[in-house]
């Protein structure tokens, strides 16, 4: 079963999405979510101009070998927007072996390993009322764990706060702005941890010890800092602490282990196992956070969570918009099939993107699931999705109070 037709397809249904299609001789067709927000164009452009002509004519059959031929072939390695393409072209080719066998691709990972996968959705608000309705909104939606993020004093908006929180409209943020030039945020830690451990106390104390809890520190924090959230926020017992220093320093995160308990989720922005190579074998973290679409995909990451599994490390997989539904029932194949599952990250789509994307995996009760569609289970729809041009959209910028640069 030979490729012979690579398409990149791109389209904007409310954002931007980079989706490879692979055709092989029989016409059995293949998805892959290559999306890289604020730098789509790039992706496409290694695949369209680097990687496609590579791919025709190879037998489809052969995930691993591909892999490692466009891996260790390109030379140059790593980095998003590599390990992005290497992704959409995995996951596309492990579309097309589970279509042929006639199988929802979690069956080829080894099977269902539970019932569903538990998923947490994104609260916010600016205030602890707004914040309040934005939670009690995300339970009557189903969701049973709920990520908080909330405005600091002082500030005029803080990344992962939506602008609405009203019931009826989106709950949901989305970082990227359709705009030539990146908008600018303010930032300033001190104030952050001032405020943060109050918010936690006040959810807990409205919402009970149940709900599992968590928050994303998006790389913002010195090692002492994250340190000190850390143990500030114990007695409110938190799910995960997600990125509290810029991670590519991944020696910092023993000084954060030391001082607190609160459990640490890490991972979003790499893309090789070797990014957490001290991480995992030193115990630093319990959760990987990596999306299959911006870690080479499926068997890549089929390894990474086999090798946490060695030190009790779970899952927490990368689920934002910007994650693609082909990304996310990627994502969710691998859910449902791995023993060390522990948690899916989980936005929801607007109801134009899921018109272009027709998915088959289901939310009920709190659980995630695939479905049973052969496949990852998505359909994209060509004609439709050209009605949506590609628009220039970028990630904010933040800068601290006396206007330095700061991670956002
Ligand atoms: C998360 C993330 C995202 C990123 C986004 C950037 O935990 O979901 O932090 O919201 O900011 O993926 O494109
Ligand atoms: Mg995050």
């Amino acid at each position: 079963m030979k490729i012979n037709q690579v398409d990149v397809l791109i389209t904007s249904p409310g954002r931007n999405f980079v989706t490879l299609k692979i055709t092989t001789d029989d016409g059995v067709v293949g998805y892959g979510d290559a999306t890289l927000n604020g730098r789509e164009l790039a992706v496409a452009s290694y695949l369209r101009d680097h990687v496609s002509a590579l791919l025709i004519g190879r037998d489809a059959h052969r995930i691993e070998d591909t892999w490692q031929y466009l891996y260790r072939g390109a030379y140059w390695r790593r980095g998003p927007v590599t390990m992005a393409a290497l992704a959409a072209v995995d996951v596309a080719l492990w579309d097309i072996k589970a279509k042929v066998a006639g199988l929802p691709l979690y069956q080829l990972l080894g099977g269902a390993s539970r019932r569903g996968a538990l998923a947490y959705g994104h609260a916010s608000g600016f205030d602890t009322e707004a914040l309040f309705d934005s939670i009690r909104a995300h339970l009557e939606l189903g969701y049973r764990a709920i990520r908080v993020q909330t405005g600091v004093p002082g500030l005029e908006s803080v990344y992962g706060v939506a602008a609405s929180t009203k019931i009826g409209e989106r709950y949901d943020y989305e970082p990227a702005r359709r705009a030539a030039l990146p908008t600018e945020e303010q930032w300033d830690t001190r104030s952050y941890l001032r405020h943060l451990p109050a918010v936690f106390e006040a959810v807990r104390n409205e919402f009970g010890p149940d709900l599992p809890l968590l928050h994303d520190g998006h790389h913002r924090m010195t090692p002492i800092q994250a340190a000190k959230l850390g143990k500030a926020l114990e007695p409110y017992d938190l799910f995960w602490l997600e990125d509290c220093t810029p991670a590519e320093n991944q020696e910092a995160l023993r000084l954060v282990r030391q001082h607190t308990t609160t459990p640490l989720a890490i991972g979003e922005i790499f893309n090789t196992v070797f990014d957490y190579q001290t991480l995992i074998t030193e115990q630093l973290i319990d959760y990987v956070r990596s999306a299959v679409t911006h870690t080479g995909g499926v068997s890549p990451m089929k390894k990474l969570f086999d090798f946490a599994a060695q030190y009790q490390i779970k899952s927490g997989v990368h689920g934002p918009t910007d994650i693609s539904p082909v990304g996310m029932a990627a994502a969710l194949h691998l859910d449902i099939a791995i023993h060390n599952f522990g948690i899916q990250e989980y936005m929801r789509q607007s109801p134009e993107t899921l018109e272009v994307f027709r998915t088959s995996y289901t939310f009920e009760d709190g659980l995630l699931h695939p479905g049973e569609t052969p496949g990852i289970g998505v359909e994209y729809d060509e004609d439709l999705a050209a009605k949506f041009p590609y628009e220039p959209a970028y990630l904010p910028v933040n800068r601290l109070l006396d206007g330095t640069v700061h991670d956002w």
